[in-house]
């Protein structure tokens, strides 16, 4: 679909196949700064194997009207789960595919479990719209032919599937499910150009980087994707599921669990939305020292919480 925001067909297919691609979204100019910030961020950078991770916000003026036109699109979806979509505080991350290439999985974190979150992924730089894009697992087609497994996913997220046929969940501990054939041909590798925007399920629709094209030989071409996490304001995370399951810890990150951990004393509470939990990190990050004081103190005890 090509709109200025999401319509109902395209909401339902979101939710119903964990993926939708809006098509001439944006035009050339209206990713111009994006485009800047980039190349100024992969200039300070050396070459890592990692994401680079942008420092411009979304409230800096020079972004106000892309940052709007995400705000409205991400306002749809959530608003069709009776939610409201927060926009992180910078913009995100970049992925260059000669840096970085994943295998299928879900964006195992803080975001998980979460039944209505979702992730967008905009390319930069994409020469050629059939090849190094994203690589999805639809849910419809997974729920088909395993429904059991597609139950256990959905809204809670799994981390990844090795050799094409094991799944790792994350749960209260990791548990390894096998799969009755190979995932490969569930994959669908929708055609993308640069304009498009692609909104996925992040948390809980199997997603891999492309494959390199056989006729390359294996090389990736130069492909850049903005991509960030969109959170639901009113979702909920307890402190309790967090610390159950010693092996979840791996996945979660001690900064990210510390940080959920510290919120929650800030409020008092045992349970905080993720609009609570932004606010926090915007607080830390403005180096507030009340909440700096929280989440060393959280930092420094977070090892001793978690239960097996
Ligand atoms: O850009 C890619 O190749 C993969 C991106 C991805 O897995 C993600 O944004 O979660």
């Amino acid at each position: 679909m090509n709109a200025a925001t999401l319509d109902a067909e395209s909401i339902r297919a979101l939710f119903e196949h964990g993926y939708v691609v809006v098509r001439a979204f944006f035009s050339d100019d209206d990713l111009a700064v994006v485009r800047g910030d980039f190349e100024a961020v992969r200039r300070a950078s050396p070459a890592s194997g990692a994401e680079l991770s942008s420092e411009l916000r979304f409230d800096d003026p020079r972004v106000r009207r892309v940052r709007d036109r995400l705000d409205a699109l991400a306002q749809a979806v959530a608003s069709s789960r009776g939610q409201r979509a927060l926009l992180p505080f910078t913009i995100g991350n970049y992925i260059q595919a000669s840096e970085v290439s994943y295998g299928l999985h879900c964006d195992y974190g803080i975001l998980s479990p979460s039944a209505n979150a979702f992730k967008l992924w905009i390319p930069l730089v994409k020469p050629d719209p059939m090849l190094d894009g994203m690589t999805f697992v639809p849910m419809n087609k997974l729920r088909e032919r395993e429904p059991a497994l597609a139950r256990k996913i959905a809204g809670r997220g799994a981390a990844a599937i090795k050799n094409d046929t094991e799944v790792v969940l994350v749960g209260a501990s990791i548990e390894r499910s096998t799969l009755g054939a190979s995932i490969r041909d569930l994959c669908e590798t929708p055609e993308v150009r640069v304009g498009d925007v692609v909104v996925f399920r992040a948390q809980d629709t199997f997603h891999r980087s492309q494959e390199p094209d056989p006729a390359s030989a294996g090389a990736r071409r130069e492909r850049v994707a903005w991509a960030f996490p969109i959170r639901m304001a009113g979702e909920v995370i307890h402190r309790r599921e967090l610390f159950r399951g010693k092996a979840k810890r791996e996945f979660l990150g001690r900064s990210s669990v510390a940080t959920v951990l510290a919120c929650s004393w800030q409020h008092r509470r045992e349970s905080i939305t993720y609009e609570e939990l932004g606010a926090f990190e915007e607080q830390i990050r403005a180096r507030r020292p009340g909440a700096l004081a929280l989440y060393y103190g959280a930092y420094a005890v977070e090892p001793l919480l978690w239960r097996s």
